[in-house]
């Protein structure tokens, strides 16, 4: 990588704090991602990536702005994409998967709140991402009472956080409350990029994000093989990436996989040996570097065939028409498709446990890993009801209960490794 010192210190990082960062999340890359056996070569795109995340990515972004583009940071897969697209803005995932600056964070935040919320904390108060440094306007969702009370902190330490509220039933007032906020979100953009949002422009948002998630859908249907043609650690990454790489480059990186995973279906080549039990994870969002689980499932001799979260399937799920006449019917396109998004946070949700369902069928899990992050509420709540309605379905679950420490790592795996040998054909 570049020297990127002089970047870092223009958006007012802790140059000190950030090269320890980065040191940590490269050896924990090299740990968990390097040291698996045969990789797509196409994974080497992803791999780039990653040892660029801070440097080549934050470059582009700026280079962006300097042109006049806006940068909009998010934290929630509800903020549709295709209306920064639409103003030709650059759209950025700012979700945080690792335990750092939890000190420093605890000073806005009770002790009891999800590694989530808090990380993104600790990223801001220990200046260590150029990511939210570089954003011209953060937005917020009222989704959990964690984060939507985290919002009203927040706001004093960020410099333009916009906070969207989001419904919790999936009813008539629900729908028209999303249409109302993406309209007032739409304005917004408008007002700060001084860009019109036309017919034709938010066509071409929406088709840029529809290429971006068929990529993915192509990806994904590709991991039912019955030899596993790429690893689950792989296919997170591609979800993870799927936040902040270039949208246009990020889907001909993955659509080259796929190409590449074609083959080697066809050629019989897999990345675990046939019969390896295959196993759906299910749960809270996983922000790089979050890869504890993934990982122990991994080396548990099991291979991860989908991910049900928002890092994952339920983040990309569903397309949006693009067949309308006006800007108003293509926003009400775009709110179809996102009242669709079964987070946990809506009440009753049975959409999830039947899409959790779908998922097992379509790339023949033998069982579910249902992953909660210790004190989220919704998906806690949510788990028993799942893991007592798959059981009676004769799907085997383990819920898991965690944070971003590797403290618990070993008790993980003793759980995960009495579970593989449970599912075992
Ligand atoms: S659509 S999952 S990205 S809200 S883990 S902060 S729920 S206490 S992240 Fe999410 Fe949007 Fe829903 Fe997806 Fe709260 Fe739970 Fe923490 Fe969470």
């Amino acid at each position: 990588m570049a020297d990127y010192h002089e970047m870092w210190a223009g958006l007012g990082l802790d140059l000190k704090t950030h090269d320890m960062l980065l040191e940590i999340v490269g050896k924990g890359y090299t740990d968990v991602f390097l040291s698996q056996k045969n990789r797509p070569k196409g994974m080497e795109y992803f791999d780039f990536v990653m040892s660029e995340v801070h440097g080549l990515r934050i470059k582009e972004i700026l280079d962006a702005k300097a042109e006049g583009r806006k940068v909009i940071g998010t934290y929630c897969v509800f903020v549709p994409e295709e209306l920064v697209l639409a103003i030709d803005g650059v759209c950025i995932g700012l979700c945080a998967g690792a335990e750092f600056g939890f000190e420093e964070a605890e000073k806005f935040l009770p002790r009891n709140t999800c590694s989530l919320i808090k990380s993104a904390f600790g990223f801001k108060l220990g200046k260590v991402c150029p990511y939210v440094e570089s954003a011209d306007m953060i937005v917020g969702e009222n989704t959990c009472d964690g984060k939507k009370k985290a919002y009203e902190s927040f706001k004093d330490i960020v410099n333009d956080l916009y906070v969207m509220d989001l419904p919790q039933m999936k009813s008539p007032e629900g729908r028209s409350l999303l249409k109302a906020e993406y309209k007032k979100f739409a304005q917004r953009l408008e007002e700060m990029s001084g860009k019109k949002i036309t017919v034709e422009s938010l066509k071409k948002g929406i088709e840029i994000a529809n290429n971006k998630r068929k990529a993915i859908h192509r990806l994904s249907a590709l991991r039912a093989a019955e030899l596993s043609p790429i690893s689950g650690l792989d296919g997170l990454l591609a979800n993870q990436i799927f936040f902040y790489d270039d949208p246009i480059r990020f889907t001909n990186s993955v659509n080259a996989v796929c190409d590449e995973l074609e083959v080697r279906i066809k050629e019989g080549v897999g990345v675990f040996p046939k019969d390896t039990p295959r196993v759906l994870i299910s749960g809270c969002p996983m922000a790089v570097p979050n890869w504890k689980l993934p990982f122990i499932i991994e080396n548990s001799n099991a291979v991860i065939v989908g991910e049900e979260m928002c890092t994952g399937e339920r983040g990309t799920q569903n397309l949006v028409n693009t067949n309308a006449n006006s800007v108003d019917e293509l926003i009400d396109n775009i709110v179809d498709r996102y009242f669709q998004i079964d987070c946990a946070v809506f009440t009753p949700n049975p959409g999830r446990l039947e899409h959790i369902k779908e998922m097992v069928k379509k790339y023949k899990a033998d069982g579910v890993i249902h992953y909660g992050l210790q004190f989220c509420q919704p998906y806690q709540m949510e788990s028993k009801i799942l893991e007592k309605e798959l059981e009676t379905a004769g799907i085997p679950v383990l819920l898991i209960e965690t944070d971003y420490s590797q403290e618990d790592a070993g008790q993980i795996k003793t759980r995960v490794d009495a579970f593989v040998e449970r599912i075992q054909k």
